[in-house]
């Protein structure tokens, strides 16, 4: 009955075409903004969200407003987030799919010197922000045997100097997909963790204050991971048959790998 129901409601505009609606957090640049184009590119309608309504604007000057809702405000403000879903487009409001991107590092200072106003903006973005958005839609992506991509990161596997409480909001959103997976059972809700490794965004220079230097200097020579690569792993995803779930998926560029253990010695 439900998935009869969700079925209904794909077939959209486009006739007997399966036309399916992708809500995208952080869509002004880097991943959120290569998957907008990705899935647009690929057919599906696309609700895009970020604080740069003028980025959102040229995204929507790029596909017309049949194909893309855009929505600019602050992720953080709970209040904001339910009164975009409230005004969301009645032709976009079956969402088949919730690309949590939105995300951010603040600082790469250790523990005992970072900024507490980091830490809660990190808390708040990576954490607080994105279970208030899927506790909202989880009704519309159940009615519509949905799915839900989150970005985690490698930092939420591997701890680094600095990493702190990037790295461990990343764990919180591995581990909370996870969770959901097991609350979603039966609902035929897919859900998915995606954690890539360095990739070229507009990320470091966020997470540096404004840095540009040290940010071209992270990424020079090194070969990373480019948004695009990310929006072709999220369609792949996307695409999968209905009967198929990718628990977890962590990816790098092929330059980066591992190091050791690090030992203090006295003396
Ligand atoms: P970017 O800085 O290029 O993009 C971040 C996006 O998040 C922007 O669109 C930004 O929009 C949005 N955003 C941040 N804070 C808020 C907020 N308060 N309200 C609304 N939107 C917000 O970085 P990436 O594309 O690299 O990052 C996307 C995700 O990928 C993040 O979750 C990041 O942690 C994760 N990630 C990144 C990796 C990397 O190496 N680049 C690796 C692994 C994971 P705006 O500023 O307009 O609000
Ligand atoms: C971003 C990857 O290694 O900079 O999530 O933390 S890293």
């Amino acid at each position: 009955m439900a998935r009869r129901r969700a079925d209904r409601h794909r077939r959209g505009r486009a006739g007997d075409q399966v036309v399916r609606t992708a809500l995208v957090t952080g869509a002004t640049s880097g991943f959120g903004r290569a998957a907008v184009r990705g899935f647009l590119a690929a057919g599906w309608r696309v609700i895009a969200t970020g604080r740069r309504a003028d980025r959102l604007q040229l995204l929507a000057d790029e596909a017309g407003s049949e194909r893309i809702h855009v929505a600019a405000f602050d992720i953080r403000d709970a209040d904001a987030t339910a009164a975009m879903l409230d005004a969301i487009p009645q032709g976009f409001r079956a969402i088949d799919l919730l690309v949590n991107n939105a995300g951010l590092a603040q600082g790469t200072l250790p523990a005992q010197q970072a900024s507490l106003d980091d830490w809660r903006t990190m808390i708040d973005t990576n954490i607080t922000a994105l279970v208030t958005l899927t506790r909202l839609l989880l009704p519309t992506l159940i009615a519509q045997r949905g799915a839900i991509i989150n970005i985690s990161s490698t930092a939420a596997n591997y701890p680094y100097a600095g990493g702190n409480v990037y790295g461990g909001s990343k764990a919180f959103v591995s581990q909370f997909s996870l969770g959901l997976r097991a609350d979603l059972h039966g609902t035929g809700v897919r859900v998915t963790t995606l954690e890539p490794g360095m990739a070229q965004t507009e990320f470091t220079l966020v997470r540096t204050h404004g840095d540009q230097a040290a940010s071209d200097a992270l990424y020079r020579g090194a070969g990373p991971i480019t948004a695009e690569d990310i929006a072709g792993v999220l369609l792949w995803i996307a695409g999968l048959p209905p009967h198929l779930n990718i628990n977890r998926l962590e990816l790098m560029p092929t330059s980066q790998s591992f190091a050791g253990f690090q030992i203090h010695r006295e003396g």
